[in-house]
Parts: structure tokens; C-alpha cells; sequence
């Protein structure tokens, strides 16, 4: 919580997020990473809530940022966690693992429909640690995860 009493929800990505609406737009659609951030914080603010937008194409550095969310004071503490991993989504048995130790809500997302896509995208490691997961909707899927995020923390 802020010192203005607003909720603040981190957003995680991970590798190559920095490069989108640089290619693939058939795929990710044509939106940057920054103009996801800006719609992100213009619904945000309507919802009341405060968001750390972050990328890395580091796992440990994703790491880091999801173990710092356990051990934070009452006044920088984080309502929820959003996460976009990337392709790590597919391969890190220790992003679920930091994942696991967290006890606020965690909603995974995905620009596009992993389903749809090659099998190697079709499972996910860090899943059974998410409250739930949002995929297949471009750059909406972020909103549609604070949207989630919202009604978890409303219980509506
Ligand atoms: O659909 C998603 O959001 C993904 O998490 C994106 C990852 C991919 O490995 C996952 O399977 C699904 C890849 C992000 C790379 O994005 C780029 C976008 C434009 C140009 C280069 C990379």
C-alpha cells in the first residue's frame, strides 16, 4: 500500500519483451512494450491502483523481484503480481519455485495463445502457482490481468 492508500500490483517480463512492436506483430501485435505500460497505468488509476512496470531478460533478476515481494515492510508490500516470463514460462522449475513462496494473488499472462502455438509453448512451468492464467488477447491480456487481479482482491 502507498502512503496515498493505493494498492500497488508489480508487472514482470521477462526476455525479449523489450523488443516488442520491433517484429512479429502478426503475433504480438504492433504495440510496445512502453505503450502497454501506458495503458496499463491509465486503467490502473481508474482502479485505484499504483503499478511497477518491469522488464528483464534476466531469470535470476525475475527471481529477485518476486522473492523481494515476501520480504518487504508493511508500507512497500505488493497486492499482487502480474507476470508475462516469457519464454522462461516454458523452462523454469526456479521461477515457480520463487513463485510458490509468495501468498499474494499471481496472475500469469501472455500476449498470444501459447495453445495455438508451437507444443514446446503449450505447458507451462509456472501455471500451478498462479491464481490464473490470461493468453491470446495482445496487449489487453495485461489489462485483463489487472481486471482479474481486481476482482481477487475485491472478491467480486
Ligand atoms: O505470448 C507471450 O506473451 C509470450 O510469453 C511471449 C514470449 C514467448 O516465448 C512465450 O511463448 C509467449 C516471447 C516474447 C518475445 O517477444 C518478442 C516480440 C517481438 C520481437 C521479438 C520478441
Amino acid at each position: 500500500m502507498t502512503e496515498g492508500g493505493k494498492k500497488k500490483i508489480l508487472v514482470l517480463n521477462g526476455p525479449n519483451l523489450n523488443m516488442l512492436g520491433t517484429r512479429e506483430p502478426e503475433i504480438y501485435g504492433s504495440e510496445t512494450l512502453a505503450d502497454i505500460e501506458k495503458n496499463m497505468t491509465a486503467r490502473a488509476e481508474i482502479l485505484g491502483y499504483i503499478i511497477d512496470f518491469r522488464q528483464t531478460n534476466s531469470e535470476g533478476k525475475l527471481i529477485d523481484w518476486i522473492q523481494q515481494t515476501t520480504i518487504q515492510q508493511d508500507s512497500e508490500k505488493y497486492s499482487a503480481i502480474l507476470l508475462n516470463a516469457g519464454a522462461f514460462t516454458h523452462t523454469s522449475v526456479a521461477i515457480l519455485d520463487a513463485l510458490q513462496t509468495v501468498n499474494i494473488p499471481i496472475i500469469e499472462l501472455h500476449l498470444s495463445n501459447i495453445f495455438k502455438r508451437e507444443k514446446f509453448r503449450h505447458h507451462s512451468y509456472i501455471s500451478p502457482a498462479a491464481n490464473g492464467v490470461i493468453c491470446g488477447f495482445g496487449g489487453n491480456s495485461y489489462i485483463l490481468a489487472l481486471e482479474a487481479a481486481h476482482h481477487i482482491l475485491n472478491k467480486v
